[in-house]
């Protein structure tokens, strides 16, 4: 399962910066986007990703990732813009309790595509354990 990685912090007497690599994270950066704003009580994802792979920062505030390989399921607070949580293909999160101030920035391996989400729970689990009938719709 999943480890938050380090991220490499360059701090000095002016303050702090990360700086993120593709060859730190292991796949190259095609896509960023951040959630916030988010509302208390409200729960994002309930998705997996067929190819898609992604890094996962809090870079302010906090929220809680649950992942799920089919297999097992871990709850991974983010709460330090120094750690990154990698998200391999083929698992299924969701994510919950949001702080109000909560920025959460994602890397992505891939643009945009719609077909690479399985958001239907029953139908990841099926993949899992048979992937070649897994078809994108
Ligand atoms: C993920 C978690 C961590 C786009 O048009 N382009 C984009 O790059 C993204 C990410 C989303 N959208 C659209 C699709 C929906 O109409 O933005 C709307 C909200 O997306 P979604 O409901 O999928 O958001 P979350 O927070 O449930 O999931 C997102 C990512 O979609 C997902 O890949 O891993 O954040």
């Amino acid at each position: 399962m999943t480890e938050l990685i380090n991220l490499n912090l360059k701090g000095d007497s002016r303050g702090s910066l990360v700086a993120i690599e593709d060859r730190q994270i292991g796949f190259a950066v095609k896509r960023v986007y951040y959630l916030f704003g988010t509302n208390m009580g409200v729960a994002r994802g309930f998705h997996a990703h067929r190819e898609l792979r992604q890094l996962a920062v809090a870079v302010a505030g906090s929220c809680t990732f649950i992942l799920d390989d089919g297999k097992a399921r871990r709850s991974i607070r983010l709460d330090d813009p120094c750690l990154g949580l990698p998200i391999a293909a083929m698992t299924w999160r969701e994510m919950i309790d949001f702080s109000s101030d909560c920025v959460l920035l994602v890397l992505a391996s891939e643009h945009y595509n719609e077909a690479d989400y399985i958001r239907d729970y029953d139908l990841f689990r099926a993949a899992v354990a048979s992937p070649a009938l897994d078809q994108p719709c």
